[in-house]
């Protein structure tokens, strides 16, 4: 429905219909939030940090884990630059906590 000729129902004629301007709604700029392999950090550690601060289940958390262990690198989700930001943070945070030198970075899309 992004065609303005079909907003107001009219088959596209613009007659007799009066169409109120709709709000500008352009789609948020979108980033990947990446995990980095290293050789140290515990593999269950990736895959709690990836069960906790992005929703993954057990399996898909595994999944993403084992794909940064053998790749290098890996993509966890995908957010709005807010939310990919606060990600990093609450993973580097704990990382930092457990000491435990876990990277996460982020790339826009
Ligand atoms: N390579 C780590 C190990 O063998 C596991 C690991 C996976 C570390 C993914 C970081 O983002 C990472 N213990």
């Amino acid at each position: 429905m992004s065609d303005p000729d079909k907003r107001d129902g009219d088959g596209g004629t613009n007659t007799g219909v009066v169409v109120k301007p709709r709000a500008k709604t352009k789609k948020p700029a979108m980033y990947k939030v990446l995990m980095l392999n290293d050789d140290y950090t515990p593999m269950e550690f990736v895959v709690h940090v990836l069960e906790r601060f992005f929703q993954k289940n057990r399996d898909e958390a595994t999944r993403i884990m084992m794909h940064v262990h053998r790749r290098g690198v890996g993509v966890c989700g995908v957010y709005t630059y807010e939310v990919a930001e606060t990600k990093v943070t609450q993973v580097m945070d704990l990382a930092r906590q457990n000491q435990h030198p876990l990277q996460c970075t982020i790339e826009k899309e």
